[in-house]
């Protein structure tokens, strides 16, 4: 054998299959990078203009119209190519410019392609322009913390994920002084214009910015982002204008493609539940679109529990000519044993396994924890106003914190006053466990929002699901069916007839093809006294081993296995159709401001078709605003989106919701996503939610 001179580590860390294989420069990287969205029609055009959409309308609230003055009466403006430019538009577009872009909020896929939009649109019109990154989020702008974004940083985030670029933040400009420093960071940067990427409530400070900033000539224009889903806006005649926020359709995607991986799992090795909290902060919307795309056995929906009404007990108070007004919404221990229900229905035919989709958001619909909530965060909201004080850094401990409600209930049963926490309230929240006690009493976010990913959802959930499995396993309910060939097999092996012991030990033995031990055979003990009953055994003798193999197989056990999906599909690479979109956004930004659009949101009308049919708006930001409970005062808000459950997409799923719990002998019908594809023709291009609701008056169904 010749023996190999031995290579130095340092010779082998220059090898070229060494420094491709480590390098992070992959083919991956490298093909979407090189990637160019394709453009709406209208931006194949040197220039745009804007044309005022007058059939959109919208009902203006009586407070918005006082704060937000000089932009209550934008109105829905299209995106038009100028093909023959007025010298006016020219000069506009020619104009150098310096524009601000923030991220707001949470990343979601995407964001990179919208600032590639707005660069490449910004140097095309004018190859001084110049555009700068504010760092960390809204905090940048407040603190003018910017950088200048170049080609090459641009291009090295094109069809990216994550928001790593300029990086992101939650803080909301909201104070006079906050508001003051921001004015002073454009004046000082000498801007024309900031972009505020986010969500409903990052689009509202874009609106408040804007008036703010409309005398000193700043423009700010907002752009639709949240994985959530929830920013899709209709006017007052139902007329969609945005279909869905960037980022949604990845973070889906991603979501269903692990969570499908687990139906086939679990439909393997068949002993584990598996299940998936998913993001989205209140609306369902998200769980909606990974029960289209893997068809799990069940997928809770909050705005489907919120309307839930108990017939029976309506029935029953209006017997005695009274409303029962707890009928009215889904409690949690109600939704547990809907959770139950298709539990056991499943085991009963031999498939104790399945996966299970919760929103993230659910709780927000279940009455009980929703008073809770807003119970709360008015007495946190009022604590620190009247103290002057943080309640969180006041109240540290868990105990702390229960000892002063407690002292609210006394004050209000001592001093007879009606308080937003009474006795009741105290006693009801004393019942629930000690990590969901500490879970609600958390710290608001900076706009008012509960923090529902930081709360284990599913654990209360599934805590419940797994004291009622036991009542039912004790009640002889929870069985799992037992297949009549397995049966038969199992005893002739044994020399057993099994037409003489299926009748005894079955409720069902003549029918099939799963057979459901008995109710009262719980234990050997009961097994045996079954079996002298029946007849088929006598006292002095031994349950067959047969018998015994079978009633054990017979005895459920429940296993499962939690996992969270969120921050992992909203870091993921956008999916085409989010490049697509968001990489529009960035082009339609700039047709706004060159137009000298202000408190205006970049959208793509028609995102729900096909792309040849996209068309870049402008939408007025202010009268989308409304008055709502944030940290126990009113305060105008963009209204979030939920799912609307007389929508084409909810009603498919609820009309397919038996067909996919598979509670039949019949194989799981677990649909396969697969990964986002990039490349390749078999990626979808849009989001499954928005291909049902587009069907022509598949809307409000009833
Ligand atoms: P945005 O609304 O800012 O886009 O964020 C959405 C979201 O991802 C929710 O789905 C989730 O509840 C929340 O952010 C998590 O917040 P955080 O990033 O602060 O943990």
């Amino acid at each position: 054998m010749i023996e190999k001179e031995p290579v130095s580590l340092k010779k082998l860390m220059n090898h070229p299959d060494v420094l491709k294989a480590t390098s992070n420069e992959n083919q991956e990287l490298l093909e979407r990078r090189k990637y160019k969205p394709p453009v709406c029609d209208v931006f194949k055009s040197r220039y745009n203009y804007l044309e005022t959409l007058e059939e959109y309308c919208f009902e203006l609230d009586r407070e918005t119209k006082k704060q937000l003055p000089d932009l209550i009466n934008n109105k829905v403006q299209a995106v038009r190519s100028a093909d023959s430019p007025a010298p006016s538009l020219k000069k506009a577009y020619d104009k150098q410019r310096r524009i601000g872009v923030v991220f707001s909020g949470g990343p979601a896929p995407g964001g990179h392609n919208v600032i590639a939009g707005i660069y490449d649109a910004a140097k095309k019109a004018n190859p001084d322009n110049k555009i700068f990154g504010f760092i960390l989020g809204p905090d940048g702008i407040i603190e003018n913390e910017a950088r200048e974004l170049t080609k090459e940083l641009v291009d090295r985030y094109r069809n990216l994920g994550g928001f790593s670029m300029i990086k992101t933040g939650r803080t909301k400009i909201d104070t006079p002084e906050k508001m003051a420093l921001s004015k002073k960071t454009c004046k000082d940067l000498n801007l024309d214009a900031i972009v505020i990427v986010g969500g409903d409530d990052s689009n509202t400070n874009a609106a408040f910015l804007a008036q703010e900033m409309k005398n000193d000539g700043v423009q700010v224009i907002g752009v639709p982002k949240t994985i959530d889903g929830d920013i899709q806006v209709r006017d007052s005649k139902g007329q969609v204008l945005c279909a869905m926020s960037f980022g949604f359709h990845t973070a889906a995607r991603s979501f269903a493609n692990e969570i499908s991986n687990l139906c086939n799992d679990c439909s393997s090795d068949v002993k584990y539940w598996h299940i998936c909290k998913v993001m989205g902060r209140v609306a369902s919307h998200l769980a909606l679109e990974v029960a289209l795309q893997t068809h799990a056995n069940m997928t809770l929906i909050g705005e489907d529990l919120a309307n839930y009404i108990d017939k029976k007990r309506i029935s029953q108070a209006a017997k005695q000519g009274a409303v029962d007004y707890t009928a009215y919404g889904m409690t949690l221990r109600h939704l547990s044993r809907l959770v139950c229900d298709g539990i056991v229905r499943r085991a009963s035919v031999g498939k104790n396994y399945g996966v299970l989709v919760i929103p993230e958001g659910v709780l927000e619909f279940i009455n009980e924890i929703q008073i809770f909530i807003t119970k709360l965060n008015v007495i946190i909201a009022e604590y620190n106003a009247t103290h002057d004080k943080n309640f969180h850094k006041e109240f540290l401990l868990l105990e702390d914190k229960l000892d002063y409600l407690r002292r609210l209930a006394r004050q209000s049963r001592e001093e007879e006053i009606i308080s937003v926490w009474n006795t009741r309230d105290d006693d009801l929240f004393n019942d629930i466990p000690a990590f969901f006690q500490e879970g609600l009493l958390m710290e608001r976010d900076s706009h008012g929002n509960f923090q529902f990913s930081l709360v284990e959802t599913d654990k209360i959930i599934m805590g419940l699901v797994k004291d009622y499995l036991n009542i039912l396993k004790e009640k002889g309910r929870y069985k799992l069916g037992i297949h009549k060939d397995f049966f038969k097999k199992t005893l002739k092996k044994e020399g057993l007839d099994p037409d003489f012991f299926g009748p005894v030990l079955f409720r069902n033995y003549d029918e099939g093809p799963y057979l459901l031990v008995k109710e009262s055979i719980m234990s050997n003990k009961t097994l045996k006294q079954e079996l002298i009953r029946g007849k088929v055994l006598k006292n002095e003798d031994k349950i067959p081993k047969a018998i015994e193999k079978i009633y054990k197989k017979s005895v459920p056990n429940f296993k499962t296995q939690l996992h969270f999906y969120g921050y992992d599909g909203r870091g993921s690479d956008p999916s085409r159709f989010d490049c697509n979109y968001t990489y529009n956004l960035g082009l339609t930004v700039f047709a706004l401001i060159a137009n000298n659009a202000t408190g205006q949101m970049a959208a793509i009308k028609n995102l729900e078709f096909d792309f040849s049919s996209w068309q870049p708006v402008g939408i007025p930001i202010a009268p989308l605003m409304r008055l709502e409970e944030r940290s126990g005062k009113l305060t105008l808000v963009i209204e979030k989106s939920v799912v609307n459950t007389h929508s084409t997409a909810f009603k498919v799923v609820e009309s397919l919701r038996e067909k996919w719990l598979a509670a039949n002998p019949e194989e799981d019908n677990y649909r396969r996503p697969g990964p986002i594809r990039f490349t390749g023709k078999s990626e979808e291009d849009r989001p499954l939610t928005l291909v049902l609701n587009a069907i022509p008056n598949g809307h409000d169904l009833t």
